[in-house]
């Protein structure tokens, strides 16, 4: 990241020395004043353009002028953002075209709504991926839904709102209730996810403990909590199929070029589409096999937008769209190599709990074992 903040004492006493410089010339000859005076106005305005100062409780003080600082999840293997409200955000940032860095946080930061996403910008906060896109629309004059008609940005609305306010929820319903799944599904190791080196085992209890209880609450709240597996099931195929028809056979939503609807459509229908294989997921094989113009989208949708997107899921790089100097490059490779070390790690942890627990059983099935044997020898003396 390049430092913006500037040294103002060094600048100014650039400037000094430059007018000092100037003043003595002119003392001797007065030509060339104009030229001269230019360069000094020049050197003067530099030193004068307020120093960017990072406001009070800024996450990332250190920020480039007009580049935003994007605050998400971590990168997992199999996909590069677990949160539709994150994945929608850096599509539409790749989309739009707009200068940005991932700030690779760890999940310690959270926005003033105390959600993820949000952004910097200019030491600014904004939060929510709604009015995060909102403002970047207005700020760098990116509205990509500006060839849409009035009714097409009507319907548009309507089917975001479906989306995040329904199918959203259906997913939700599905990682929370089965987040032991949901973790294969997404092949997520928390270690670093969370970026600590914590045994896996123990925060995955208390990860998913957490997660469960508070996720629980908030499927009540939202409503769909209430409704058997078959119904939210069910409920999910019903939103596919609007989708699958709306889009029909064009390559996206309203024509040749995605807007802002295909991003939400993507982001969404992406948390669904890639959880790994070897994991059951009704909703992901329904999905596949009955709506291939939409699996057709999200894979048209991912080469536009992440032609990175193996890469990234590889190297788990926040980043993997800056190029690097040639020392962080080597920095990669070796933290590549230090999650494979924590991987063999990890499987060595759970085949030791594995094993304990086995040894475990067989000392319960000795005890009762031993138990029975006292018992029949107790009975064996009082018949006696
Ligand atoms: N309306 C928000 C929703 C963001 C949201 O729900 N974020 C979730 C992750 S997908 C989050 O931060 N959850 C943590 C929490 O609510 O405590 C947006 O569009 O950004």
């Amino acid at each position: 990241m390049t430092e913006t903040v500037t040294n103002t004492n060094d600048a100014t006493a650039d400037v000094k020395e430059t007018k000092d410089q100037i003043n003595e010339n002119s003392k001797e000859e007065t030509k060339d004043t104009t030229e001269t005076q230019t360069a000094v106005n020049e050197v003067a305005a530099s030193a004068a353009a307020p120093t960017p100062v990072a406001p009070k409780g800024c996450r990332n003080p250190h920020y480039e002028k007009d580049i935003v600082y994007l605050f998400q999840f971590s990168r997992t293997p199999a996909i590069v953002s677990v949160s539709p409200f994150c994945l929608k955000v850096e599509t539409w940032l790749r989309l739009a075209g707009i200068k940005y860095e991932n700030v690779d946080h760890k999940m310690k930061y959270k926005s003033k709504k105390g959600q993820l996403p949000f952004i910097e910008l200019n030491g600014e906060e904004i939060a929510d991926s709604t009015f995060i896109i909102k403002e970047l629309c207005l700020r760098f004059g990116k509205d990509l839904d500006s060839t849409l008609d009035n009714n097409q940005k009507n319907i548009s609305h309507a089917m975001i709102s479906m989306i995040e306010n329904h199918l959203l929820w259906v997913v939700n319903w599905w990682k929370i209730k089965y987040t032991d799944v949901m973790f294969k599904g997404y092949k997520i190791n928390l270690q670093n996810f969370l970026g600590t080196r914590f045994p896996n085992s123990i925060l995955n209890f208390f990860f998913k403990y957490k997660y469960r209880r508070v996720g629980l609450k908030k499927l009540k709240a939202h409503g769909i909590g209430v409704h058997t597996p078959e119904e939210i099931d069910q409920l999910g195929k019903n939103d596919l199929k609007v989708l699958s028809d709306m889009l029909g056979d064009k390559p996206y939503f309203f024509g040749d070029e995605p807007t802002n609807l295909d991003i939400v459509a993507f982001a969404n229908l992406a948390q669904i589409y890639f959880v790994d294989k070897e994991v059951e997921y009704s909703l992901r094989d329904y999905l596949i096999e009955n709506f291939s113009n939409l699996v057709g989208h999200v894979n048209r949708m991912k080469e536009r937008c992440f032609p990175d997107w193996d890469d990234i899921c590889k190297t788990l790089d926040m980043n993997a769209h800056i190029q690097k100097p040639a020392s962080e490059e080597k920095e990669v490779k070796s933290k590549d190599e230090e999650k494979k070390a924590e991987k063999e790690g990890d499987k060595i942890v759970d085949d030791k709990i594995e094993k304990e627990k086995d040894v475990d059983k067989e000392i319960d099935e000795n005890k009762d074992k031993d138990k029975e044997k006292d018992t029949n020898k107790e009975d064996s003396k009082d018949s006696k």
